[in-house]
């Protein structure tokens, strides 16, 4: 026991460190929790929507909260049903000629029934993301007590899930982090008098089974089969528990007699490897962990997470205001009444949305899923699984943005993986060379077209994720990162360049088969040719192919190509109600759902820059009303886009007003998950990319302040957000104006800056930051010389 001994010691001088353990009931009440960066409740959850989330990237938890019985609700990335399949249909190559040449003639009621026939994959469903299982933790002795000044928090800046309350006199305390260096999940639990403590690990996966040994517990099992699909994988997850004073038994599980402080060392892990090999030992990974982690012991296992965490999430630090509705509890403040202005809770929403990207996409593990890490259901919506037709593209739109840029890493992995199963795809489906993926894939990099024509007979998803790569390299610039992308990019456009049809009627390049994500431009049929949507993102792809291959110098013959096709591509229309039009032919006015989610045909406007007020001014105002009729409340998601797209028509009230309704009850749950509804952690993350949007916005070599800065935040700063081309902006604003503007990079060269309609030429040099005055920008007199200064 002495070891032990020594080691929660160390755990509670950490205690210390994390702000978390070691503060008394009644000092932490005296001092109310930080109302942007803290998210806090006065009772336990009692659904999943309440309980708070930690995770490493890799390892996730809700944690609930109870009181005499807690719940960790465990994640691991890469539990997934199923295992490595094949579901490109064998009928589709041989149908294809026969689906293009209904479209052409315009019968696409029967085409879309021959594609659903013929080239949805098979199984015509992918695999669902798992739940790995549950620790639950019983304290017998708490039974029916009553906690008083119960008290339970996420502390976003130090990453830790706090809870603490008092029954009959005596203090209980427990934190939980998840620790990214040492891959643990660590929980401790202390009581100011000894405590008894049960500790069960339970899985709802196949065959899942717990032993314990002296002070282990471990569980193992295997993933299952899913739509005859075999499960392949094999999980483990093992348990140390340490205690100080007391005694522990291994029965079912762990027993703890009268200890007065308990830290739970927790690792999981599964035999994947990678979407070709799954021959990992699960249990090897986590006796390794564990042994590990406890060698490290828990001071520095929490000052090594905390460091970590801190050096992703402090590099950005945002103020918008405060106003007494702060200082609720989190829950309250979803609810209240969206007329109580709270600009801390859009500030709060703003940081946790970092934060979730921060515990739930980190370098080595999986891209953030349509839940992130979290999902307790083995039935999750959609499959928890990767939608990417917009979901997860919008999980990554504040990354960069934000600071962020590491956390982009699994979405590059993943699109290495998705080149390489979508070659295969491309060429048994296709014909073609490069590489497509359909609306969706999973953890086994599945690209073919599922669940049916009217949704999944849509190939530009891959093209849609290689600008990202692109919209990576440009805010950081390095070269290196772009040559290694680059095959990923050209392999994305070559698909296309071989795919492409030509419009009989007009002699323009189109996709076909394809739709507009999700919307139906006639009653029960979506499947088109060249909807706006696919010819922006080919406009986009086939530029930035382009534009990195002059940068690496390499080439140059596909990138004529490219250029040739891109001027071939149908452009944007603006159709009879001054709409921008979704479609090639004019049937906005005519889709049976004119409110629908998806808002596909305005890629132009958001993400991408294809269309801005300033340069394109006739079809900004078309995306302005095809904006209009949509309407501003939708599915979590789709609320979140609706706001970056009125941030990028510079309307800061407008996007305000979508951004109060996303914050509020219908579209928010008590733990500040978006609901689309249910839970779907995309909206947080568009929702984040959005406050940014607002305040600001860079398009190559040029920056916007404040383009859509609402009144409801007319006092305010920002520290540390990234522009193209690795620049550092800080603002500072009041009563609605700019006072300054902050601009470093370490990259030198000529910047432009926008300040409503005064532009200033700004040279900026690596280690010389430059601070410009709001007044100075006003005045464009004294701009001259102001710039002839610098
Ligand atoms: C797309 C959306 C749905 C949902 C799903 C995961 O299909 O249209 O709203 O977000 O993805």
């Amino acid at each position: 026991m002495r070891a032990s001994r020594r080691r929660v010691l160390q755990g509670l001088t950490a205690g210390a460190l994390t702000g978390g353990m070691t503060g008394r009931v009644s000092a932490a009440r005296a001092r109310l929790p930080d109302p942007t960066h803290m998210l806090w409740y006065r009772q336990p959850a009692t659904t999943w929507t309440e309980a708070l989330p930690i995770g490493n990237g890799r390892l996730g938890a809700m944690v609930f909260g109870g009181i005499a019985r807690e719940r960790l609700q465990l994640n691991e990335d890469s539990l997934w049903s199923g295992g490595p399949y094949d579901p490109i249909n064998p009928a589709a190559h041989a149908a294809l000629p026969e689906v293009r040449r209904l479209i052409a003639a315009g019968r696409l009621k029967e085409a879309q029934a021959l594609a659903d026939r013929m080239l949805i994959g098979t199984p015509r469903t992918q695999m669902p993301y798992q739940p790995l299982g549950d620790l639950i933790l019983s304290w017998p002795g708490l039974l029916d007590a009553d906690g008083r000044n119960y008290h339970r928090q996420l502390d976003l800046d130090s990453a830790t899930a706090t809870t603490r309350f008092m029954i009959n006199g005596v203090e209980h305390r427990r934190t939980v982090i998840a620790s990214p260096v040492d891959q643990v999940i660590m929980v401790r639990i202390e009581a100011d008098r000894p405590f008894d403590l049960d500790i069960a690990l339970a899985s709802p996966q196949p065959e899942a089974q717990a032993v314990a040994t002296d002070d282990l517990l471990t569980l193992t099992g295997h993933n299952g089969d899913h739509a005859g699909v075999k499960g392949v994988l094999r999980f483990a997850a093992r348990l140390k528990a340490v205690i100080m004073g007391g005694t522990m038994t291994a029965n079912d599980g762990l027993s703890i007699h009268r200890a007065r402080s308990v830290t739970l060392l927790l690792a999981m892990a599964t035999s994947y490897r990678g979407f070709e090999d799954q021959e990992g030992d699960p249990l090897a990974i986590v006796s390794r962990a564990i042994a590990k982690a406890q060698a490290r012991g828990a001071a520095r296992i929490a000052a090594g997470a905390l460091v970590e965490h801190r050096r992703l999430y402090r590099r950005v630090a945002l103020d918008l205001g405060t106003s007494p509705q702060a200082d609720r509890p989190t829950d309250e403040r979803v609810r209240a009444d969206r007329a109580v202005a709270d600009p801390a809770l859009a500030t709060l929403y703003f940081n946790y949305g970092r934060y979730l990207l921060i515990a739930c996409s980190r370098p080595g593990g999986q891209a953030a899923n349509l839940q992130g890490l979290w999902n307790e259901s083995v039935k999750p919506p959609w499959d928890s699984k990767y939608t990417v037709n917009i979901n997860t593209e919008m999980n990554y739109w504040p990354a960069d943005v934000t600071g962020l840029g590491e956390c982009v890493e699994p979405l590059v992995q993943m699109i290495r993986e998705l080149a390489i199963s979508g070659a295969r795809t491309a060429r048994e489906m296709y014909g073609a060379r490069g590489w497509v993926c359909h609306h969706n894939s999973d953890l086994w990099r599945a690209t073919a077209p599922i669940d049916g024509a009217p949704w999944g007979m849509w190939p530009t998803g891959g093209a849609w994720l290689c600008t990202h790569l692109w919209d990576h390299y440009d805010h950081h610039r390095d070269p290196a990162f772009l040559r290694s992308v680059y095959p990923l990019m050209r392999g994305a456009a070559l698909f296309f360049l071989d795919t492409l049809q030509t419009d009989a009627r007009t002699g323009l390049l189109v996709t076909s088969p394809s739709l507009s994500p999700e919307n139906e431009h006639s009653p029960g049929v979506s499947i088109c040719a060249g909807p706006a949507m696919d010819q922006q993102i080919l406009r986009d792809l086939f530029d930035q192919v382009g534009r990195a291959a002059a940068i690496l110098d390499t080439d140059s013959a596909f990138a004529r190509q490219l250029a040739a096709a891109r001027a071939r591509l149908a452009p944007d229309r603006i159709g009879r109600d001054g709409q921008l039009q979704e479609w090639q032919e004019d049937w906005d006015g005519q889709a049976p759902d004119p409110h629908h989610r998806h808002v596909s045909h305005l890629y132009a406007l958001f993400p991408s820059e294809q269309i801005t007020v300033d340069r394109t001014p006739a079809l900004a105002q078309a995306a302005r009303k095809s904006l209009e009729v949509r309407g501003d409340q939708s599915t979590g998601w789709a609320t979140a886009w609706r706001a970056n797209l009125w941030a990028r028509l510079q309307d800061g009230d407008h996007a305000h007003r979508i951004i109060a309704y996303l914050l509020g009850p219908q579209r928010t749950y008590p733990n500040l998950f978006d609901a689309h509804p249910p839970f779907q952690i995309d909206g947080n993350f568009g929702g984040t990319r959005a406050i940014a949007e607002m305040l600001m916005q860079s398009r190559e070599d040029s920056l916007l302040l404040l383009p859509a800065l609402p009144r409801a935040w007319p006092n305010g700063s920002v520290r540390g957000l990234r522009a193209r081309g690795r620049m550092t902006v800080d603002l500072l604003w009041r009563d609605g104006q700019l006072v300054s503007a902050t601009l470093a990079s370490a990259l030198p060269g000529k910047r432009l800056v926008r300040l409503g309609e005064v532009q200033a030429e700004v040279m900026l040099a690596p280690g010389r930051p430059i601070r410009l005055s709001g007044t100075m920008l006003r005045s464009s007199d004294r701009l001259q010389a102001w710039t002839a200064r610098l």
